[in-house]
């Protein structure tokens, strides 16, 4: 079986269990194809979306300490999981490069049309820099990061990635990552905090309907890749924010009950009238909640930074 071949009946297979439970759920994990990635890009552009531009603002104000890593260990493999576009890693690129320091950089990204736009671009802006793309999913290109055990390993996930997991997925993610790491090595993580609840919500529900796209691209790829008639329209995204346990939770809410034909995987499903579809979590985080995380995987925070408007943190981590 080929690795598409292997997605797409993980993807049937999920499409099924979620869609005939109650109440109904689908991954946000599916939503990235090609136009997905566009639309996510999209919202990193939106003004609502504060995210982006906030853990720009801490790496940028701090990218000499993070060299400083790099100096000291007269070199290290920077690896980044999910690079995407590498537009906030770039900051930290060039000044590693205007710095002299010593070190291979390493995207991994599930989407191999990433790794090959972006490693073009860097050999574009800095022809000499030691660049080693892989395309591949967090979980199975971690095991090989263990491997690249050389040179002390500065790892960066940026983005709030983890946001989509469950504290319980979240830790297993952290620990499988200080299961690959020694004790000279560092990661780099990005956690969005907790703050008022309606910038919260207006960055997960945007006047321009972006997110609405966003959200709903899960039902077009499911119509697409699956023979389906999801009348996509007459589903509205929903956004709800629990402040409390800092979750954000998005829906896609049936305003029409209907029938859907799934024809590859032979199903029907029927929806109610206001029926939801839960497809994504967006989770808020303090410092405290970090921490725990950090020590359930075996991992102690080294250092804590903050943008200026304190929306955003990145927390730098040692084996503990
Ligand atoms: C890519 C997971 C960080 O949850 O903030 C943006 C995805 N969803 N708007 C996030 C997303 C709706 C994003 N992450």
């Amino acid at each position: 079986m080929t690795k598409q071949e292997r997605f797409q009946k993980e993807f049937q297979e999920h499409v099924k269990e979620g869609l005939t439970a109650y109440p109904k759920y689908l991954s946000s994990r599916y939503i990235y194809d090609e136009k997905g990635d566009v639309l996510f890009q999209k919202i990193m552009a939106l003004p609502e979306y504060y995210l982006t531009q906030a853990e720009y603002n801490i790496i940028d104000q701090h990218k000499d300490a993070l060299a400083q890593i790099a100096i000291d260990e007269k070199g290290i493999d920077l690896i980044e999981l999910g690079a995407g576009d590498g537009k906030k890693t770039k900051v930290l690129l060039k000044h590693l490069n205007d710095r002299k320091a010593n070190f291979t950089y390493i995207p991994i990204d599930i989407s191999q049309h990433s790794i090959d736009e972006l490693t073009s671009s860097i050999k574009d802006l800095w022809p000499d820099m030691d660049v080693q793309g892989e395309q591949g999913r967090y979980f199975s290109v971690l095991d090989k990061l263990a491997s690249y055990n050389n040179r002390p390993k500065l790892i960066i996930v940026l983005g709030s990635n983890i946001g989509n997991l469950e504290h319980p997925e979240a830790i297993k993610f952290l620990e499988q990552i200080q299961n690959s790491m020694s004790d000279k090595d560092y990661l780099f993580m990005g956690f969005d905090q907790k703050k008022d609840p309606l910038t919260i919500q207006n960055a997960y529900s945007d006047e321009t309907g972006v997110t609405q796209e966003f959200n709903r691209n899960l039902l077009h790829r499911i119509n697409k890749e699956m023979d389906a008639n999801f009348p996509v329209d007459t589903f509205e995204h929903w956004e709800s924010y629990d402040p409390e346990t800092g979750t954000a939770k998005s829906f896609l809410l049936a305003t029409q009950p209907c029938t859907v034909k799934i024809n590859t995987i032979e199903l029907d499903i029927n929806f109610d009238k206001w029926e939801t579809i839960h497809t994504e979590i967006s989770q808020k985080y303090d410092d405290r909640t970090v921490e725990w995380l950090a020590q359930q995987a075996g991992l102690k925070i080294k250092e804590i930074y903050e943008d200026n408007d304190q929306l955003f943190k990145n927390y730098l981590f040692i084996k503990n």
